[in-house]
């Protein structure tokens, strides 16, 4: 093996120990250093996202390889010496029809798995529970209509980690039920989104969106406000403990009474004039 391969080959080795070692760091429910390939799912919605996204990479990795050989062998045999006296052909009914048919085939393709992810976010299952997520200037605050009717108000902690993710109160729901989550701004527009869960969704001042998600997995899950919304934009983080059934409902009665007096419930204006 000459200098240049085994330099190459030190390169490989180098970038596949990176690889591993960043998918190794990699954390349930939180970035990580080094990652390059999307958060480990924690949701049925996000295990097809994930699919779809490999799928997607394969093909399109398959598409640039072929139109790469094509032209490498454009290259190799039709340059001005190889081939001096060039075809005067313009025409041929069978490629022009494959190039047309085969590109729109294969969008049909992508467009199935495609819109049945659409429809799975969309379509909302029969929730076990409906959670209301707030956005406002600048933290979160969640409500839970069904279990107590009590409302909190989610900050980023300082001191707490990981660093810009960690906040005071936590949203808590049961592992493996289906989550509703009614998500609305209070006074701009903030995104609700949490990437494990395979969750984004705009909170819109005067309007209410829904989405869902089903954690599969306990543990603590982290999302960030991704919509531009002011000058902390960046500091309201989205907390999720995933707990077991019997956790959640000692946690509903503890958080009941904490939150019994937090009646400064400054409702979006989704509430609005119809009521
Ligand atoms: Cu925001």
């Amino acid at each position: 093996m000459g200098r240049v391969g085994r330099h190459l080959l030190g390169l490989a080795v180098a970038g596949l120990t990176l690889a591993t070692g960043g998918a190794a760091f990699a954390e349930l429910g939180q970035p990580a250093p080094w990652e390059w390939t999307l958060q480990q799912s924690g949701s049925p919605v996000m295990d097809n996202i994930v699919w779809f996204h490999n799928f997607l990479f394969v093909l399109i990795t398959l598409i640039t390889l072929f139109v790469l050989a094509l032209l490498v062998v454009v290259v190799i045999k039709f340059n001005a010496k190889a081939n001096p006296v060039p075809s005067r052909t313009t025409h041929n009914t069978l490629i022009e029809v494959a190039w047309t048919l085969v590109p729109v085939l294969i969008l049909v393709g992508i467009s199935v798995p495609s819109f049945r992810l659409l429809f799975l976010e969309l379509d909302v299952p029969k929730a076990d529970l409906t959670i209301k997520a707030t956005g406002k200037q600048w933290y979160w605050s969640y409500a839970y209509p069904d279990n107590g009717k009590f409302e909190f108000d989610s900050l980023m902690a300082q001191d707490k980690q990981p660093r810009l993710l960690g906040v005071d109160n936590e949203m808590v729901v049961p592992v493996n039920k289906v989550v509703r989550v009614q998500v609305t701004g209070a006074d701009v527009i903030h995104a609700f989104a949490l990437p494990a869960f395979g969750v984004k969704i705009d909170a819109i001042p005067g309007r209410l969106n829904e989405t869902w998600f089903k954690a599969t997995k306990t543990g603590m899950f982290y999302g960030q406000c991704s919509e531009l919304c002011g000058k902390d934009h960046a500091f309201m983080p989205i907390a999720i403990r995933v707990v077991e059934d019997k956790e959640f409902a000692s946690w509903v009665e503890t958080a009941k009474k904490k939150y019994a007096s937090g009646g400064t419930s400054t409702y979006a204006s989704a509430a609005g004039p119809t009521q």
